[in-house]
């Protein structure tokens, strides 16, 4: 069902602390932390707790821990000082586009220069 823990799922998981995560921020309905592979000085994934496969099915099923995740994005934006240089918030949507982990998140990039086409 929408929105409950899946046991496959490895932000499930981060979510109950069965894996662990470097966290940088926590609301009621999200959680921040660290990229285990980052690609740029700065980069938290922010993810709603429940489970949704994507950010279009969060937006879908829960817009406002859809609203949570980017209001969330921002702020872990600000408290990592990004503010100089600007930053990107991604959601890679999809395996064509890169998406790998099917629990929505919102990768929040910067502390260096971004080029535009992404590859
Ligand atoms: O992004 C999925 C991201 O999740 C990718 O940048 C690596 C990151 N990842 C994978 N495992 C972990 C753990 N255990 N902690 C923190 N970050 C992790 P996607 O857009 O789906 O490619």
């Amino acid at each position: 069902m929408a929105g409950e823990p899946r046991s496959d799922c490895l932000f499930c998981k981060i979510v109950s602390g069965e894996v662990p995560a470097t966290v940088v921020r926590e609301s009621e309905t999200t959680l921040a932390f660290r990229d285990i592979n980052p690609q740029a000085p700065v980069h938290v994934l922010v993810i709603p707790k429940a489970h949704h496969a994507d950010a279009a099915a969060l937006a879908a099923a829960a817009p406002e821990a859809a609203a949570d995740v980017l209001r969330e994005a921002g702020a872990v934006a600000e408290q990592e000082k990004t503010d100089g240089t600007g930053y990107r918030i991604v959601f890679n949507t999809g395996a064509g586009a890169g998406q790998t982990v099917f629990h929505a998140h919102a990768h929040v990039l910067g502390g260096r220069g971004l080029e535009w086409p992404p590859g």
